[in-house]
């Protein structure tokens, strides 16, 4: 038998002990260890009874990924969790940490499953694009309903013991030794002759006969754009329509076919994209980092205020400092309010809520932060003034205290330079609203030391972000990128497009919403002002793409002002508005632009291959290590689709070949000071290599 699974007799209960670090993952080794044990255990005249239990820190979590995309290698999954379930003599799963996926489908295939109460349950294989393949889809619809069977499959979200057993996932929480409870219990199965409970004999409770068609439409906004969620749900309806076997074979043909998917190549990539984006290339895995019990932040308005909280619900106190005691008080009743709707909703307790409020301690005195660990300033974007405060930090703050700017372009370099310690100063760029998105741009100075960015790195783990270490550049990585597709949608609104086609494509491609969608719910005098504060270094075309200008000069902000690119009602719902396609129109005419038909298949590669080419050049110059940290930018900032897998990822779908020749051509379209393919792409291309695949 393979070492990673281990069988020895306890009495006449044969145990099998899975020890496949770190999470038990039920690679090929596993399952012929597991299926070994149980013939062993089946084979043996004095063992009555066998338990399945994991060491380490959790059960199995699941099939092992690295292994997809690789020839499949026997003994399969759903045929080892067959033989467990045909198991002639009583098998228990013993269940600590979290059982998921294919570490699920074992134990529903058991005869008897027990955990501890902090365990936790799940089948998040449509997380990963996928279905649950080893009967999941079969046989907890006969355990736990068809109605909660579809919820727990199509969200992949884990429920803990308590849930579990109500669902009837489970017989018994258990209090104390695991391996002792499973062995009592295996001994009680024996004893009492309990009838072994196989699940696959079971009938899948089916509440109404139109469940799979309420249940698609009920959540068809969650779903949008995504293969899996469908796929599982027609899965679980031949668990209600089908004879088992023929609902296995099923269920194997989709997991195969969903394995070979694009979608679910990318789903796999943003899995251990997200892991791998923390490992700082250059830096070992112990690079020491800097404690971080403390910290000041600096400005209370919305970012600000954000910020403060994200630190307070990791139990980490906040000094909130602001300039005036009114600024104060507005941010922390936004604060409050916050976590009032929260507590309303149920999400929150009162007491955890208190908590977090007393974490944040409101200041208007500098010399308040002198003993932090850590200082994020979130005020006004504007260098003079950012300068000033960092004189002030460098002044009152502690030697070794991070001093870190939220700036999203402001040069950190320069920020750094007016300081005594231009080492322990570097960029933490959250994205509004700061307690919610994920992401989190740490951005690293020329003179900033390791410690100090792996710290950042670090701490925006701790506080729940997804952290991504970049360079110094004019928007960093997001919005830098950002920038193109503004500019090209810019220009296709000149060339012919309107903004609700453009947003209609863009949000087809996948994202949330579309740019001028985007524009007016953020405020469209945010991007009058950064238009004017670079005008200087916008192109002649750029310049004269007034388009912008003139919507703000009428003060139609967006949403707030109740009309912007588009009209808005009482309830802020949009329609689009004559009165700015006219405007588009004669623009068009005061330019001397002909306007043309814009296909969509133009816009979303004029919009999305500019991002591409610009992220080429982001590599090139080491603002950003590795393809992955821009994806990572991308999917956890701007909403790009995870099942495409972030803009570089889904380049190397495409093919850079496809990517390439579409930027000569948009090059002899709209001009070569937009469109000249970055070195790098162009030599990848050229290679038939991908961004990945060098
Ligand atoms: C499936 O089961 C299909 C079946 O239905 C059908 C088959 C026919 N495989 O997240 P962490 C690695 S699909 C390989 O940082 P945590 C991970 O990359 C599977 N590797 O720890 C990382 O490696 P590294 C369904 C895996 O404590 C290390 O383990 N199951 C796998 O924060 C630690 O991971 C899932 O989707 C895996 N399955 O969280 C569960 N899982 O150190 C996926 C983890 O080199 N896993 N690794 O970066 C998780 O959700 C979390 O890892 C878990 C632990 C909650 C378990």
């Amino acid at each position: 038998m393979a070492e990673v699974v281990t069988f020895a007799k306890e009495g006449s209960v044969g145990v099998i002990t899975v020890n496949n670090p770190p999470v038990n993952a039920l690679s090929q080794a596993v399952r012929a260890g597991i299926k070994a044990g149980i013939a062993k255990g089946m084979a043996e005249a004095d063992v009555s009874a066998m338990v399945i239990i994991c060491d380490g820190r959790t059960f199995i979590a699941g099939a092992d990924i690295r292994e997809f995309g690789k020839p499949p290698m026997e003994p399969h999954l759903p045929d080892v969790c067959q033989f467990i379930e045909d198991c002639p003599k009583p098998v228990v799963a013993a269940i600590h940490g979290t059982a998921l996926g294919g570490g699920l489908e074992i134990p529903l295939s058991c005869h008897f499953r027990i955990a501890v109460a902090t365990a936790k349950v799940g089948l998040p294989e449509v997380k990963l694009g996928l279905l649950p393949g080893a009967g999941g889809t079969q046989r907890l619809p006969r355990v736990a309903g068809v109605q909660a069977a579809l919820e727990m499959i199509t969200s992949g979200t884990p429920v803990a013991a308590a849930k579990a057993k109500a669902m009837g996932i489970l017989d018994e929480i258990v209090d104390g030794d695991l391996k002792a409870a499973a062995l009592a219990f295996a001994r009680k199965a024996v004893d009492e002759k309990l009838p072994l409970r196989r699940v696959s004999r079971l009938a899948a409770k089916l509440d109404t006969p139109t469940v799979f068609e309420d249940f698609a439409k009920a959540n068809a906004r969650k779903f949008r754009g995504f293969l899996a969620p469908y796929k599982c749900i027609e899965s679980v309806k031949n668990a209600a329509e089908l004879p088992f076997a023929e609902g296995m074979k099923k269920e194997r043909e989709i997991f195969l076919e969903l394995q070979a998917s694009d979608q679910s190549k990318a789903q796999r990539h943003v899995f251990f994209a997200e892991r791998e984006v923390v490992r700082i290339p250059g830096l070992p895995d112990d690079q020491p980092t800097r404690a971080i019990t403390s910290v000041g932040v600096l400005g209370a308005g919305t970012m600000g205020g954000g910020i403060a909280m994200c630190f307070a619900n990791a139990g980490i106190p906040v000094k909130l400092l602001d300039v005036k005691q009114d600024f104060l008080d507005k941010g922390l009743a936004i604060i409050q309010k916050n976590y009032a709707n929260t507590v309303a909703k149920g999400s929150l307790k009162q007491e955890v809520m208190d908590k977090r409020m007393s974490l944040i301690q409101p200041t208007l005195a500098y010399e308040d932060l002198k003993d932090v660990d850590l200082v994020i300033e979130a005020v006004f974007e504007d260098m003079a003034i950012k300068k000033e405060v960092f004189t002030k930090l460098d002044a009152v703050c502690k030697p070794g205290a991070i001093l870190a700017s939220n700036t999203s372009y402001l040069n950190i370099d320069d920020i750094a330079a007016i300081t005594r310690r231009p080492q322990d100063v570097m960029g933490m760029h959250f994205f509004s609203p700061a307690n919610v998105m994920r992401l989190l741009e740490n951005v690293r100075g020329a003179r900033t030391s390791p410690d100090v960015y792996a710290t950042a790195m670090k701490i925006g783990k701790t506080i729940g972000k997804v952290p991504v270490l970049v360079g110094v550049c004019d928007g960093f990585v997001g919005n830098r990128m950002l920038a193109k597709r503004t500019r090209e949608c810019g220009f296709m609104l000149e060339e012919g497009a309107l903004p609700w086609q453009i947003d209609k494509v863009i949000y087809n491609f996948g994202f949330p919403m579309g740019p001028y969608q985007m524009g007016d719910m953020a405020g469209l005098d945010i991007g009058w002002r950064n238009r004017k504060a670079k005008f200087s270094t916008l192109s002649d075309r750029e310049k004269k793409n007034t388009i912008l200008d003139k919507i703000c000069e009428m003060g139609h902000f967006g949403q707030k002002t109740g009309s912007g690119f588009y009209k808005y009602d009482e309830k802020r719902n949009a329609t689009p508005d004559p009165m700015i396609e006219e405007l588009i129109i004669n623009h068009s005419k005061d330019v001397g632009i002909t306007r043309r038909t814009i296909t969509d298949q133009e816009i979303v590669e004029r919009a999305i291959y500019s991002m591409i080419n610009e992220g080429a050049k982001i590599l090139e110059e080491g603002i950003a290590a590795r393809p992955l940290d821009i994806d990572v930018v991308w999917l956890y900032g701007y909403g790009f689709p995870v099942y495409l897998g972030g803009p570089m990822f889904y380049a190397d779908t495409i093919g850079l070949g496809k990517v390439y020749d579409a930027i000569l051509k948009y090059r002899d379209l709209v001009g070569a000071e937009y469109w000249t393919p970055s070195p790098l792409l162009e030599k990848l291309a050229k290679a038939g290599k991908g961004f990945y695949s060098k």
